[in-house]
């Protein structure tokens, strides 16, 4: 039947083997224009592309001249309008593989047969920047992913924080209004260090807890592979007996989740603004595909109100350790985009596109995105036809009536286009919800109409507590660092005391240090009584591997040859990946005479683009200038905490550096196996009990 999703699901593409069903139906849009003859979009050929045609070589340019014409109307009109929101993005292809039968919660296909593959396209973003913005601001990330399932799309359009900073869809564009840059400057740029956004949160003070996050390490990840993603609401999870559990969503990283510090956030924002897309291309590029483990968390309808926080409140969270998180799956993504704006511009996601087995809440600001999502699309990309674009397109066939508007690309046949009807068999017809039509939970509804929230919704500072209270000391202080910036650049005193008034309700030495540091009065109230502590939160307890982290071994003239050689082959082994970086590129002798191969210089690369540094040491023909790079190498290494190592050529730049021997600092001379003492040292990414200042 022609609603059924068609079984060339299964058939092999010829030219790529093992494609799935989205690669295959995208690569009947792919154009390679590579050693094709150029053509007007009426494939005329055309026989020259660099002159206008003129009456005479100096004359005017002639009105029909069809080439030109087409050339610069179709340029004039290249640009859409960006995202109003999560404009700066970056995408993957990849597939889902389900580990657990969720068949006892929920009908929905892909989550029946263990080792069923989905395919699926992911965008990451950022929420407050405008397309051209850079990657490491202090932001929240979006968390995207469409599922191109068997009964249609599914998409799980999330953040990389589990809670949100409002509990009604009705004040989002307040909440953007005052994170945007300010209407009449436009400043600042994808940063929430200013008067209105701070003005909004004091007074809007369901944001206390987001502000926590976003005020924490969580802000700054340090890429889209080692950050999490939740799906924020509680959503339901259907049966095929009717029954619902209540789930909120997450996906965990396999390489665990790690943050940048926030100086070399900012200086990352400016050696290379595409820090976290580049590296998301060149992992995929390089076969280091990004994993995520897909977790739920179920509540039992019954038990709905079990619990000391409204599970209908998206600025809640559900503790781990109260509600386990259990894995169902991975997300791998293993495939680079074709064309940024085909695919990761053109992409239409939408938290109302589910498949049979999920359904929504009444989470007040879920219900208000079912609207937006749909309608800001339709300015977006203009006009009602974008699920016709290839990305959007589900890999099953739709059938309906709806018909025409702006690029129409389908060519519905037949005389039918309306519901119900005689002429067509009074086709297409719906499917009942036994064989596979969507039916919505039947959810028993009763009150009254009111404009007015519930007051289980009315703690704001117990589950931010809960969040003070699970962070590590330093933690702690790159919050209290966080909000000294931040708030630190509110130019109103009025709102910089009501911040820190605000604050109070969390924790009175947080609230303390903030008023010091931004020079308003100390605030008088009583802090929320919260003494439980959730370990799940803190990013100290997650995975620490040193897979795919990047070493920058500096290296100048007559460098050990043997102890690089050997290094750079563990280093690799342990999944490492090493640029070698010196003067110039190109070969770099070592004492024995072999040579390195400097892939970078000192000047096209950047300590904060590294995980870590190896000073292998060696002289160069401007020593000085040498010495000079090695030094900033290293104190920036150093002042970031990250594990720095030191062959016995390199080692002479402890004595010129802040450098202090101890945890993380790996030097030949002292190791009995320099190698495996370093590869521990990256596991580990960061020596927090560094003193920098000293
Ligand atoms: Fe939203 C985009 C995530 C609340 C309205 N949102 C957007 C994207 C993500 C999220 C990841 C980018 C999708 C992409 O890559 O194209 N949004 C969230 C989360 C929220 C949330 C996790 C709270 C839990 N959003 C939210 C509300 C509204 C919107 C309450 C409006 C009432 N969001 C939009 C939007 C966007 C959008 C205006 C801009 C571009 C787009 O939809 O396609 O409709």
């Amino acid at each position: 039947m022609k609603g059924d999703c068609v079984n060339n699901l299964n058939g092999e593409h010829p030219n790529r083997k093992n494609q799935n069903a989205k690669e295959r139906q995208l690569d009947e849009y792919r154009v390679n224009n590579f050693g094709t003859q150029m053509t007007t979009n009426q494939s005329t050929k055309v026989s020259g592309d660099e002159n206008s045609l003129k009456a005479d070589v100096r004359g005017p340019s002639l009105l029909e001249d069809f080439h030109l014409r087409e050339k610069i109307t179709h340029f004039d009109h290249e640009r859409i309008p960006e995202r109003v929101v999560h404009a700066r993005g970056y995408a993957a292809h990849g597939e889902f593989v389900l580990h657990k039968c969720m068949k006892k919660y929920t009908s929905a296909k892909f989550l029946q047969d263990v080792g069923k593959k989905t395919p699926l396209f992911t965008r990451f973003s950022n929420v407050a920047g405008s397309k051209g913005s850079f990657d490491t601001a202090r932001d929240v990330r979006g968390f995207a992913v469409k599922f191109y399932t068997e009964e249609g799309n599914y998409d799980l359009v999330g953040n990389n924080i589990p809670i949100f900073f409002i509990q009604d869809a009705i004040k989002f564009p307040d909440l953007i209004h005052a994170t945007k840059p300010e209407p009449h400057n436009e400043i600042p740029q994808a940063a929430t260090a200013h008067d209105t956004f701070w003005d909004f949160v004091a007074n809007n003070q369901e944001s206390a807890h987001m502000i926590m996050w976003l005020m924490s390490d969580r802000s700054i990840p340090t890429n889209f592979r080692k950050m999490e993603g939740f799906g924020v609401h509680t959503f339901r999870l259907v049966n095929d007996d009717g029954v619902a559990h209540f789930v909120k969503f997450h996906w965990k990283p396999k390489l665990g989740m790690h943050s940048l510090v926030w100086d070399e956030a900012q200086k990352i924002s400016g050696a290379d603004p595409d820090f976290q897309r580049r590296d998301l291309w060149e992992s995929i590029k390089a076969g280091n595909f990004a994993e995520y483990d897909l977790g739920v968390q179920l509540i039992r309808e019954e038990d709905e109100f079990m619990f000391d926080f409204d599970i209908l409140d998206a600025t809640k969270l559900w503790p781990e350790e109260i509600v386990p998180v259990e894995l169902i799956g991975t997300m791998t993504l293993n495939r680079n985009i074709d064309n940024v704006f085909a695919e990761t511009e053109q992409v239409a996601f939408h938290p109302g596109n589910v498949v049979p087995g999920i359904d929504f809440t009444n989470d007040p600001l879920l219900q208000g995105r079912l609207f937006s999502y749909l309608d800001t699309q339709l300015l977006r990309l203009g006009g009602p036809n974008f699920a016709e674009i290839p990305i959007n397109r589900p890999v099953c066939p739709f059938h309906n009536n709806q018909r025409d508007g702006f690029s129409r690309q389908r060519i519905d046949v037949g005389q039918v286009s309306y519901h119900k009807n005689s002429l067509a068999d009074n086709t297409p017809s719906p499917t009942p919800v036994e064989k596979g039509g969507y039916g919505h939970y039947q959810e028993k509804v009763e009150g009254h109409v009111i404009r007015a929230n519930s007051p289980s919704f009315e703690d704001h500072f117990s589950q931010a507590r809960l969040f003070w209270n699970s962070m590590a000391p330093y933690e702690k202080q790159h919050i209290i660092d966080a909000f000294s910036f931040e708030v630190g650049k509110v130019q109103s005193q009025s709102v910089r005391q009501q911040v820190v008034d605000m604050f109070c309700h969390v924790d009175s030495g947080l609230s303390e240090a903030i008023a010091t540091a931004v020079g308003v009065k100390r605030a008088q109230c009583t802090p929320s009584d919260v003494t439980a502590s959730s370990p799940a939160l803190s990013m100290k307890n997650i995975i620490f591997v040193p897979e795919t982290l990047k070493v920058a071994i500096l290296l100048g003239k007559g460098f050990d040859s043997a102890v690089i050689g050997n290094t750079v082959r563990s280093l690799r082994n342990a999944g490492v990946t090493v640029d070698i970086v010196s003067t110039t590129l190109g070969p770099v002798q070592s004492a024995s005479g072999r040579t390195a191969t400097a892939n970078q210089t000192f000047i096209t690369v950047s300590p904060v683009l590294y995980d870590s540094i190896l000073a292998g040491g060696g002289t160069s023909e401007n020593q000085a200038e040498f010495d000079s790079h090695l030094q900033n190498y290293i104190e920036e290494a150093w002042k970031h905490y990250k594990p720095i190592a030191f062959t016995l050529n390199g080692s002479r730049y402890i004595s010129k550096t802040s450098v202090q021997e101890g945890p993380g600092i790996i030097v030949e001379k002292n190791e009995r196996d320099f190698n495996n003492a370093y590869i521990n040292a990256l596991a580990k990414q960061r020596f927090w009990d560094r003193n920098i200042f000293e």
